[in-house]
């Protein structure tokens, strides 16, 4: 837990968030601003600034990400129409928050390359 953390401190419940789903030490929320009609974070409880920072001890926790994405979209009827999952790692990609998370984008057609 690192309380200078935005998402350490949603996880923490010190932060309001629209809470999809809590399992396997993730969180999935809603994202404050969203960019598709369905946009939803999955972070890790713990602490990880980013994808770059990951380790082997990781390998399920990442993997059990992925799974929760496919799950929520699943329920959210996405599975059929196509999604996209988004990690971005540092200040060229977009990074705003130091918590490693995996956005859930769909709802809409998407762009390739992306901006
Ligand atoms: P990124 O740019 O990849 O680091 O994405 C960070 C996302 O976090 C961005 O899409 C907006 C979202 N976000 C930032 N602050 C908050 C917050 O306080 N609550 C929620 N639910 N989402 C937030």
């Amino acid at each position: 837990m690192d309380n200078d953390c935005l998402f350490c401190r949603i996880a923490n419940r010190q932060l309001k968030a629209d809470i999809v789903e809590e399992a396997d030490g993730l969180l999935a929320f809603k994202d404050i601003h969203p960019q598709a009609p369905t946009h939803m974070l999955i972070i890790p409880i713990e602490h990880i600034p980013s994808v770059a920072q990951l380790t082997e001890r990781h390998t399920l926790l990442i993997g059990n990400a992925i799974h929760m994405a496919n799950r929520i979209a699943k329920e959210h009827q996405l599975s059929q129409t196509g999604y996209r999952l988004v990690v971005n790692c540092g200040l060229q990609a977009g990074q705003s928050v130091d918590h490693f998370h995996v956005h859930l984008l769909g709802g809409r057609k998407m762009l390739w390359p992306p901006g």
